[in-house]
Formats: C-alpha cells, sequence, structure tokens
C-alpha cells in the first residue's frame, strides 16, 4: 500500500478490457484516486462501461493529462514508443501496465508463461491440471481475462500468460515458476528486431524464483535480469523435462519417469507434447502433484482457433488454425502434416514486418495450393508457384470449394495478425468456421 501514497492522479492509457480492469482496480483501492482514461480511438471499446466520476478523452492522447500524472498505467498493445507516452517518461512520470498493478496487490503464487507460440495452450492447460487437483486457480493475461479481474476470486494459484508487450511494463512479479516456451519472429512492427523482442519477453525471469526454458533455444535462458533464479529446462531429448522413445512410442518424461505415453493425449501434433510437457513442469516446480491430473491431461483437446478440425465432410477436413499469427506457429501446422489429397493453405493478413521466407521449403514438400488474401498477400506469391491472390477469406473459398475432392483439406494458418480485415484472431476463425459449415456441403 505504500506505493500509492504519493499516487492521487491516475492517467489509463487505452480503455478495452485492460483499461476497464484497470479503473475497476483503482476504484477498489482504499485511496481517493483521481482517475482519468484516454483512447486515442474515436469510438473506444468499453466507454459506455466506465463508472461514473471518471473522466474519459477519445480521439487522441491527452498530452497535458499525461505531463500532470503521478502513475501511467498503459494498454499492452501501446508502444510506450508512442510520442506522447515518450515524452511524459522523459519528464519522470512513472508508466507501468496492468500487470504491475497486480503485482502490487497480489499476494498468493503464480506461474506467468511467455513465448512466441504455444503460450495460451499452456496457460489453459497449466490451469486446468492445477484445477484438477483440487486448488481454486485463476487463468488469464494475455490469453483474455486481465489479470485484475482475477484477483477478486482470491484464488490459491494463478496461471498468468504474458505477452512481451505486457512485460514491458512489469519490473515487480513474484513468481514461482516463470517458463519462457520458446523465440520466433514476430511483431518486427514494434520492436527494433529479435534481440529487443527476446529482451523484453526475458523481462519474466526478473523475480522469479524457477525459470523453466528450453534446451533448444538459448534465447529462453534468462540474462542478466534473473540471475537469481533457479534453471530447470524442457525439451525434446531425453533430460530433465523431456522425451523418450519406448514401446514403439514418444512418452513425456521428468527426469527418468515416465508421464504418459503421448499416444494417449488427445492433443494433436509434437508442439503440443511440448505444451503438454511444460504444463507438467510448471505445476512440478510449484509444488503440485501433477500425477493426481493425468486423465485431464489426456482427455485435454486443446483451445479452438488452434489446428482445429472445424468439419469433415465428402472427405474434406476445414481446419481453423486463425491464431497462427506468424510464420512459426504455420510451421508448427504444417510440420508433420500427411493428407492423402491436396491442402488448401489460406495464409495472409496483417503481415507486421515478417519474413516468410522460412515457409517456402516446407510448402515445396507438400501437395498444396497456396491462397493469400488480405492487406499483405502479396509477400506470399513467391513462396510456392501455386500462390494466387484473393482479396478475402470469402473469394478464396468460393473459388476453390469447386476443386476439393476426398482427402483434401482446407487450413486457414494465416501466420499474420486478423486486424486489417477483422476484429481479432477470434472473428477470423469463427468467419472461417462458418464458411466452411456452409461451403463443405458444396462438395461434390
Ligand atoms: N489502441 C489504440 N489506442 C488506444 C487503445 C488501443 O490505438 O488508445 C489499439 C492498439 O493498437 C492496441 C489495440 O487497440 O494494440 C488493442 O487495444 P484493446 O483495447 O483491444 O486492448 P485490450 O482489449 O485491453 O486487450 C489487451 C491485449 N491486447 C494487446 O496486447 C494488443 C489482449 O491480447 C489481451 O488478451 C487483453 O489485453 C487482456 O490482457 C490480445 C493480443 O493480440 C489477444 N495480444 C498480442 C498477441 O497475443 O500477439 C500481444
Ligand atoms: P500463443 O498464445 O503464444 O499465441 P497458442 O497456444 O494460442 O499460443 O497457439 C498459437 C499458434 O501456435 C497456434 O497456431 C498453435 O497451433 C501454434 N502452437 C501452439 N504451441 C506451439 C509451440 N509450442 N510451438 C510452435 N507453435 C505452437
Amino acid at each position: 500500500m505504500e506505493r500509492w501514497q504519493n499516487i492521487h492522479n491516475v492517467v489509463v492509457v487505452g480503455l478495452g478490457i485492460t483499461g476497464l480492469s484497470v479503473v475497476n482496480h483503482l476504484q477498489k483501492l482504499p485511496h481517493t484516486l483521481c482517475i482519468r482514461v484516454m483512447d486515442s480511438r474515436t469510438q473506444a471499446p468499453g466507454a459506455s462501461e466506465l463508472p461514473d466520476g471518471v473522466e474519459l478523452h477519445c480521439g487522441s492522447f491527452n498530452q497535458q493529462w499525461l505531463n500532470e500524472a503521478d502513475l501511467v498505467v498503459c494498454n499492452p498493445g501501446i508502444a510506450l514508443a508512442t510520442p506522447e507516452i515518450d515524452v511524459a517518461r522523459q519528464a519522470g512520470v512513472p508508466v507501468v501496465g496492468d500487470i504491475e498493478l497486480f503485482a502490487w496487490a497480489n499476494t498468493k503464487p503464480v506461474i506467468a508463461i511467455t513465448g512466441s507460440n504455444g503460450k495460451s495452450t499452456v496457460t489453459d492447460l497449466t490451469g486446468a491440471l492445477a484445477k484438477a487437483t483440487g486448488m481454486s486457480v485463476g487463468v488469464g493475461g494475455n490469453i483474455g481475462v486481465p489479470a485484475l479481474d482475477l484477483l477478486t476470486m482470491d484464488a490459491d494459484l494463478y496461471v498468468l500468460e504474458l505477452s512481451s508487450f505486457q512485460l514491458e511494463t512489469t519490473s515487480s512479479l513474484k513468481l514461482t515458476v516463470a517458463a519462457f516456451l520458446n523465440l520466433s519472429e514476430d511483431h518486427m512492427d514494434r520492436y527494433q528486431g529479435m534481440s529487443d523482442y527476446a529482451q523484453a519477453k526475458r523481462r519474466i525471469f526478473m523475480n522469479a524464483e524457477y525459470a523453466l526454458v528450453n534446451r533448444a533455444e538459448p534465447e529462453t535462458y534468462p540474462d542478466e535480469l534473473g540471475t537469481t533464479c533457479q534453471i530447470e529446462t524442457f525439451g525434446f531429448d531425453n533430460q530433465a523435462f523431456g522425451m523418450s522413445e519406448a514401446q514403439g512410442t514418444t512418452w513425456l518424461m521428468d527426469h527418468g519417469e515416465p508421464i504418459v505415453d503421448t499416444t494417449r493425449l488427445s492433443l494433436v501434433g509434437k508442439h503440443n507434447w511440448s505444451n503438454a510437457l511444460v504444463a507438467c513442469a510448471l505445476l512440478k516446480l510449484t509444488g503440485i502433484d501433477y500425477r493426481r491430473a493425468i486423465d485431464t491431461l489426456t482427455r485435454y483437446s486443446g483451445l479452438s482457433h488452434r489446428c482445429q478440425a472445424v468439419v469433415k465432410k465428402q472427405g474434406v477436413t476445414w481446419v481453423n488454425d486463425s491464431k497462427a499469427t506468424n510464420v512459426a506457429s504455420t510451421l508448427a501446422a504444417l510440420s508433420g502434416l500427411t493428407l492423402e489429397g491436396k491442402l488448401y493453405l489460406l495464409v495472409g493478413g496483417e503481415g507486421k514486418g515478417a519474413d516468410f521466407s522460412a515457409l517456402a521449403d516446407p510448402l515445396s514438400q507438400l501437395n498444396v495450393m497456396l491462397c493469400c488474401f488480405g492487406r499483405d498477400k502479396a509477400c506470399f506469391t513467391e513462396l510456392h508457384s501455386s500462390a494466387q491472390q484473393f482479396s478475402s477469406l470469402d473469394d478464396a473459398i468460393a473459388h476453390i470449394t469447386p476443386m476439393l475432392t476426398k482427402g483434401d483439406m482446407v487450413m486457414l494458418s494465416p501466420a499474420c495478425a486478423s486486424f486489417d480485415q477483422f476484429a481479432n484472431f477470434m472473428a477470423r476463425g469463427d468467419h472461417f468456421s462458418a464458411l466452411a459449415l456452409q461451403y463443405a456441403p458444396q462438395v461434390s
């Protein structure tokens, strides 16, 4: 509570679900604060839900409000380099994010997960396993439930997905275990390069007891910010948390002891074996016996919009992988894909300045037609001779449906963000799923 002693004027930058959670949290504190909210959008989402007495400025960032603030709480989607925010920071105004406020208020154990891909799956699965052992668990963060909203449930344990954006403005979050799953190119429109992006993610280790890192990726290990944490590793070989071949199948392993045979998992794909292994490791390092949750682990079939089969009709499978918003996640979807027929791969959207060339090799080994749509569709056309451009998902699907035959797969795994044509990846995935249900019966 001492942290709040000299804070009277708080400015919340960016409304949306994070901004609302921040306002609601501030209002519950036992201090009288002047709360002001600004959002550069003319119609800020959530404006109608703002409590009385909170001033709202829309359409721009109000420099005067920022300069007068004792504390600025910034939405993760707004870069600290935004000129108005930068001016306030240079003038000495402290700028934090919602996760920092969570850290100031929380007294319970927290597990946090970052990485370029797999965060939501690992976060959700870890929460599900912990709940299966009988604990009350709050699951949130970048996964879509603002962390501050979880505090009201007074859980035994919190499991948080943290994006690099959230970590940039977090410095006091005490963690029982911090996991950094993997690093691949993403958000290059916001970072100066990969090392800048990796550094933001490594902030997760600043106050962690254990760092759980990927043996195959040195960038996931703590740097000088995380020198006090104990390191534990996971990977595909048989060390520490690892994997081993036995009786003709692959087993997840915990320091030489088998956890589960991967053929028993409902989750599909090697990347998901790794996600399952990490979830078990996170529980063990937190002192929770994951063996009490093996049934839940084997039944867990993943979140929607991640390599999700939407419909199978006339021998054609329609797969929604809308959450593949970067190259590595689309590579994960393609790896190990065995098809009787042809793959119709839908790619494109907002490319975030990425280099898509790594997709060319796996595409060259597949019987594929590359269907490119959205703002950055032209970035994909050099990757495969079959590439054809469409203005929208609708046009692409209407065009390919008459070509589909038994054994084919239509997969949305766009390697891009959705914001050029959709509100978010869920809206894009839902739209694809609706098109799949509409067009699947037309396949002859
Ligand atoms: N924006 C402005 N001006 C403003 C406020 C927002 O231009 O004044 C724009 C920004 O481009 C921003 C976008 O609007 O990126 C999103 O703002 P929002 O109001 O939708 O944000 P929230 O609803 O609060 O969602 C945020 C996270 N969004 C981002 O980090 C961009 C959500 O992660 C997160 O689930 C939520 O808080 C709860 O913690 C989404 C995301 O895309 C899923 N995250 C990125 C990712 O996973 O790659 C990091
Ligand atoms: P995130 O929250 O980090 O975006 P998700 O679990 O939502 O991660 O998955 C996003 C995308 O990445 C999906 O397309 C999914 O199939 C893929 N994916 C999931 N786990 C991994 C992993 N460990 N490595 C690579 N790709 C993955």
